[in-house]
Order: structure tokens, then sequence, then C-alpha cells
């Protein structure tokens, strides 16, 4: 089972409705993705962590997209290098929350970019995806601090997904939720896989926590698939972060 203790939130901030986005679904609604993150925080309590959340700060409109900032291992943090302009001032913030959290705490220099949702856990193995937001010199320096605490690390090349993880989720027992162009990636092939249909490949971006699976509402195919697992599937109306290109695990880090 994938046991989490922790996690850290960010409440989005009014200036969310001009986050970066590709996805042509219009602007996001902010009372409504107030709504939605609140039950996302109560779900991450019902789970049984304890979730400090981070007040909303105007300056940066993707701030609430915490899992971006940091990678956080049993032995260690790392706070990101967003490849992203506009995001690169998300981490000032993190760093003062991890500080009381985590005694080794590293960092990705430039001319390294790192977002972490290009970084996939499973057991003691880091996959990193290279993307538009994480580079070859980022994932080099990823995979040293990995390696310095014992871990191995590689990488994956993407070439049309934002990050790594919005097509791949690693669901414990050797078992993967895969879309789009992950499905088939030699990479995976020794695992167990979901394969997510073309139509739902949003709900790739879930999370295993304490025995449950997050998943966001509105994917009837992938949340028969999940629940063929046994363990029992929590939905979370996630729809004006999806508007921002923000998946389920991206509004959080957990450790
Ligand atoms: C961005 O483009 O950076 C944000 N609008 C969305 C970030 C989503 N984060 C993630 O997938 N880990």
């Amino acid at each position: 089972m994938i046991r989490f203790n922790q996690a850290i939130v960010k409440t989005p901030c009014p200036e969310m409705v001009d986050g970066l986005t590709t996805a042509d679904l219009g602007k996001p609604g902010y009372e409504k993705a107030i709504r939605q993150h609140g039950r996302y925080v109560q779900v991450l309590k019902d789970l049984g962590l304890e979730v400090m959340v981070l007040p909303p700060d105007g300056k940066f409109p993707d701030s609430t997209f915490v899992e971006d900032t940091a990678l956080l291992t049993p032995r260690g943090a790392v706070i990101t290098r967003p490849g992203a302009p506009s995001r690169r001032g998300e981490t000032a913030a993190i760093r003062k929350t991890l500080t009381g959290y985590f005694s080794d705490l590293r960092e990705i220099n430039a001319p390294g970019t790192v977002d972490a949702g290009d970084i996939l856990q499973v057991e003691s193995h880091y996959y990193i995806g290279l993307s538009e937001r994480t580079s070859q010199s980022g994932a080099n320096q990823m995979i040293r601090i990995l390696n310095d605490w014992g871990y191995s690390a590689s990488t994956i090349p993407l070439k049309n997904m934002l990050h790594l993880k919005s097509g791949v989720a690693y669901l414990g027992n050797n078992l993967m939720a895969v879309a789009g162009e992950l499905i088939g990636r030699p990479e995976f092939a020794h695992f167990d896989q979901i394969k997510i249909i073309a139509e739902e490949s949003y709900a790739a971006n879930c999370l295993s926590i304490n025995g449950s699976i997050l998943m966001p509402a509105g994917f009837p195919v992938t949340g028969e698939a999940f629940r063929k697992t046994g363990q029992p599937v929590i939905e979370i109306d996630l729809s004006e972060f999806r508007k921002l290109d923000g998946g389920l695990s991206c509004l959080s880090l957990r450790f």
C-alpha cells in the first residue's frame, strides 16, 4: 500500500483564472475552484493525512499546483526550478515550508529546469519525464541527488504531454495507469497496466493514497477499471483545474 501521513496544498488565488493553459476549455470559475479545492483537502484529511494549507499568492496564478515545485522523498526534498518562467518564484514559499519538515533540502540550479509533475516514484525508482518544462540538465541534477540518497532514476522523453504524470500513475502492486503516448512504452512494459482510453486520458493523473484511489470525476470507463482493483475509488470534481492543464496530483505534495 502507498502510505502518506502529510500533505501540503496551496489555496488557489483569484488570479488563477489567468494561469498557463493549452486546454481549450475556457476560463476557470474561481468560486467553483475554491469549492473543488476544499473538497480535495477534505478527502486527503478523511484518508488520514494531516494537511498543511498554504495561503493563496496572487503573484503566481499557477501556484496552487504545488506538486511542480518540489520532490519529496523519505530521505530528503528537492526544490525544483520550474520550467515556466512565470512559475519560478513559486519555490520560495515552498522552500520556507519544507525547511520545517526536511533536514536534507537540496535544489535544482540554473540553467536546469524541473517540474516535479514530471517525476513519478515507483518504490525506490524515479522516472523523470523530459518535457518542455524539465530539461536534460535539470533531470541530470535530479538523478545525481536521488542516487546520493540511494534511489535509482531514469529519464523518459515526452513528445506531447505537459508532464510525465499527465499520462501515468503508479497504483501500487506493480500496477500502472497509462494513457496517450505512454501506452506501449518499453520503459513500463514490466508493469501490469490499466490503459486509459483516449477520451478519458485526463483520468490517468490519479493517486493511490493509503489504500484508496483518488481520481477526477466524470470518467466512467476508467472508474470502472479502477474499482476492479479492489481499492475503494474516490472521485473529485476538478473541472476548474483541468481548464489550466492541472491534474489531481498537481494540487498536493504528499509525504
Ligand atoms: C502549468 O501550466 O504549469 C499549470 N497551468 C498546470 C500545472 C499542472 N501541474 C502538473 O501537471 N503537475
